[in-house]
């Protein structure tokens, strides 16, 4: 199912989270424009993840419930962990720098894959369509 390659089409509150997230106003105005494109190779409870955006071009490896670690664009690195549960990809991240939490899904419901958000409080989605 999340097979394929997914080009974000629309966002949701993400500038908000983004804000909440600390990413100052020039950075929050250039990546809610990042054209992110995400390729996405399933083996199992494997996965390998190609990102390509506006601003960088890298491939993850991650296995379901395996820690690994992950940093953003603007350099804040994460550590944690994707589990497949059913249909649903659950993430579970920490901030290195302060210890919080970051959580994130990711489902495919047909053409579309939904990704969620959440940090401190605040809940944003990003849309992608198949590319
Ligand atoms: C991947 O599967 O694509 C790699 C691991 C992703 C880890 C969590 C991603 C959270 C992205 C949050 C963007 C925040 C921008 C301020």
């Amino acid at each position: 199912t999340f097979n394929g390659t997914w080009k974000v089409d629309r966002n949701d509150n993400y500038e908000k989270f983004m804000e909440q997230m600390g990413v100052n106003l020039v950075k929050r105005k250039l990546a809610a424009h990042d054209n992110l494109q995400i390729t996405v190779q399933q083996t199992g409870d494997s996965f390998h993840v190609k990102e390509t955006s506006a601003f960088r071009t890298l491939e993850i490896d991650f296995t379901s419930g395996v820690t690994f670690e992950y940093s953003l664009a603007d350099g804040t690195e994460l550590k944690g962990s994707w589990t497949l549960e059913g249909e649903t990809l659950k993430g579970s991240f920490t901030r290195k720098d302060n210890g919080k939490l970051l959580t994130t899904t990711r489902t495919v419901q047909g053409d579309e894959l939904t990704q969620s958000y959440n940090y401190e409080g605040v809940d944003a989605k990003r849309f992608y369509k198949r590319s």
